[in-house]
């Protein structure tokens, strides 16, 4: 992709909808070594640690194929592209200051995977002030019928919303049910597509019904340079030189005062 200015009106409607998808920002071939490597990740872990069959010697899509966070900190080439000059500049425009990169996350979302529950990240990311941001790389077409990614546009402006049970949430599995009046907008994607996306705005992915196709992404989730705590990588954080940088951990995080309060009030 060349250097991508976001205009006045994609700017405009990143706050509005709370994201944005800037069509064809990586090529063929970048997209293709992602993908790639996001395969070879799978291959180690399915020799070294037995990502499969469960206790039972049941096996789902899900559990053969689960989400593998923080990436960046294990694979060279998925580490680049969170350090990627271009994306840091759409991030630097999002938060009008630099960005530093929180984590790197890989989803294969196999055939016949569970849709992902509505879900705000900065409640597992903790982020303050302000919030954090996304940047999630189509490595493949999306749809509603492989797992494409819904929002509910505006919810950004509404804080943290009470999940359904956060006693039994864990990273990416909050579930948040839809304020009344908020319309669902499912996005589709092809192979180099990157969705931006506020921590704030309410967001999942449809189950993939599909037989076989997969709906691979590489989402890597930023702060801005001002954040002064945050919840997770509070000491991992890297700049846009890939230079270590630490911030206060967020001890007040949203997740505890959730947690301790059972109408999520402070
Ligand atoms: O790729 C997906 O299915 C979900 C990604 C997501 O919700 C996230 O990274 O917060």
């Amino acid at each position: 992709m060349g250097w991508r200015i976001l205009a006045a009106e994609e700017m405009e409607e990143f706050h509005h909808k709370g994201y944005l998808v800037v069509r064809q920002a990586l090529l063929p071939d970048e997209t293709e070594r992602l993908r790639a490597e996001l395969r070879r990740l799978w291959f180690i872990k399915y020799r070294e640690t037995g990502v499969g069959p469960d206790t039972r010697g049941a096996s789902s899509p899900d559990r053969l194929f689960p989400p593998v966070r923080n990436v960046h900190e294990e694979s060279m080439v998925l580490r680049e592209a969170a350090l990627d000059g271009r994306i840091h500049q759409l991030m630097e425009q999002v938060f009008g200051e630099e960005a530093l990169v929180v984590g790197g996350t890989g989803f294969y979302k196999a055939p016949g995977s569970k849709e992902l529950p509505m879900h705000q990240d900065n409640y597992d990311i903790g982020a303050a002030p302000g919030t954090s941001c996304a940047a999630w790389i189509s490595l493949d077409h999306s749809s509603e019928e492989n797992g494409g990614m819904q929002f509910v546009p505006g919810t950004q402006s509404l804080g943290m919303l009470r999940p359904r049970n956060p006693a039994r949430s864990s990273i990416y599995a909050q579930t948040v049910p839809v304020p009344q009046g908020y319309p669902v907008e499912t996005v589709c994607t092809e192979p180099g597509d990157i969705i931006l996306f506020s921590g704030d705005v309410l967001h999942g992915s449809h189950a993939n019904t599909t037989a076989d196709r997969f709906r691979m992404s590489y989402v890597i989730h930023y702060v801005g340079v001002s954040t002064e705590k945050i919840f997770v990588q509070q000491a991992r954080l890297l700049n846009k030189r890939g230079e270590r940088v630490t911030r206060r951990l967020h001890k007040e995080h949203a997740i505890r005062k959730l947690f301790r309060e059972p109408d999520g009030n402070e």
